[in-house]
């Protein structure tokens, strides 16, 4: 039987595999940074997204599991954009996108126009979605706000550069997102972000179970799998091929690594369920997909990206 094949294409970097880890997700520190990149079958690991200046994030608690996924509100805990750009610069040993995200457009302005003058040439990913910030809109569902950005940011950057994406529930406003990212030189977006501003009830406490926003909080994980596959395969259907899709979103088997690459993604990230179950999901993952790709006779992951049937 041939051997089936998971690569996948990090912007001209080869990977063993499309797997990648949840900006936010077990990245945040030097320890969990160095255990992905010695963690099989994850294909390319995403930094905790980078501010400027170091932030504590938000109190606990912060984090909840839910039974069919999870609600965060992090408030975007990280080391510091220096951190990071050292981490990716001097200890890497994996194909890494440094996620960076930023309080303000002028915030955002200044750290790419660092990164732009630093000797980092690698991938790059500006988050326009983070839910958590107090007192902060996510910056992507103001379609001028994001094209302005994008605008400015583009009249010096030159390195390659992605977004990260919050999810979109109408099909205008895909059309309206697409029309402002192909304007841009972006290798990638991200989708999805967490569906901002959900909110769990502790029915016997009578209590919400995240501290910051009264309760209000990121969802993530299998209730959010539909989201995500429409957010890919409608921005597929509407972006430029230049413009690569990193999906991400309810990923809790490979049949839905399955399902996110039918739709399009050229890579899939997993967030929730590595909080659940570890890193030695990515094992698990892989596995499953093969079998799946076996059953249906495709060796390659291009025999089916994007190819989903509409009836
Ligand atoms: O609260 C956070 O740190 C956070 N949580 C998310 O679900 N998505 C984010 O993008 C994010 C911070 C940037």
């Amino acid at each position: 039987m041939t051997e089936i094949d998971l690569s996948a294409d990090l912007f001209g970097q080869t990977l063993t595999s499309p797997l990648l880890n949840a900006s936010g997700v077990h990245c945040q520190t030097k320890e969990e940074l160095n255990d992905l990149a010695n963690t099989s079958n994850l294909g390319a690991m995403v930094t905790k997204s980078a501010t400027l200046q170091a932030r504590e994030g938000n109190p606990n608690p912060r984090y909840y599991d839910l039974e069919n996924g999870s609600i965060n509100s992090m408030g975007l805990p990280n080391l510091g954009y220096d951190f990071y750009l050292d981490y990716v610069l001097q200890e890497q040993t994996k194909p890494t996108i440094l996620s960076v995200a930023a309080l303000s457009a002028a915030d955002a302005i200044t750290l790419l126009k660092d990164l732009q003058a630093s000797d980092y040439q690698g991938p790059t990913e500006l988050n326009l979605s983070c839910p958590n910030i107090v007192g902060e809109p996510q910056l992507a569902y103001d379609f001028e706000a994001t094209d302005r950005v994008l605008s400015e940011v583009f009249s010096f950057y030159t390195k390659p550069l992605g977004v990260k994406l919050p999810p979109y529930f109408d099909l205008v406003h895909f059309d309206k997102i697409a029309a402002v990212l192909n304007k841009y030189p972006l290798t990638h977006v991200n989708t999805i972000n967490s569906i901002g501003n959900g909110l769990w009830v502790d029915v016997d406490q009578e209590q919400v179970v995240t501290k910051a926003k009264g309760g209000f909080g990121g969802l993530g994980g299998t209730m959010v799998l539909p989201t995500a596959l429409a957010n890919v395969r409608a921005l597929r259907q509407r972006l430029n091929d230049s413009i690569k899709v990193l999906g991400t979103g309810g990923v809790t088997s490979g049949a839905d690594v399955f399902a996110h690459t039918l739709c399009g993604a050229d890579l899939v990230s997993v967030g929730t369920q590595v909080m659940k179950e570890g890193l030695g999901i990515y094992d698990r993952l892989a596995e499953e997909l093969k079998a799946i790709m076996a059953e249906k006779g495709y060796q390659s992951l291009a025999d089916f990206r994007g190819k989903l049937k509409e009836l």
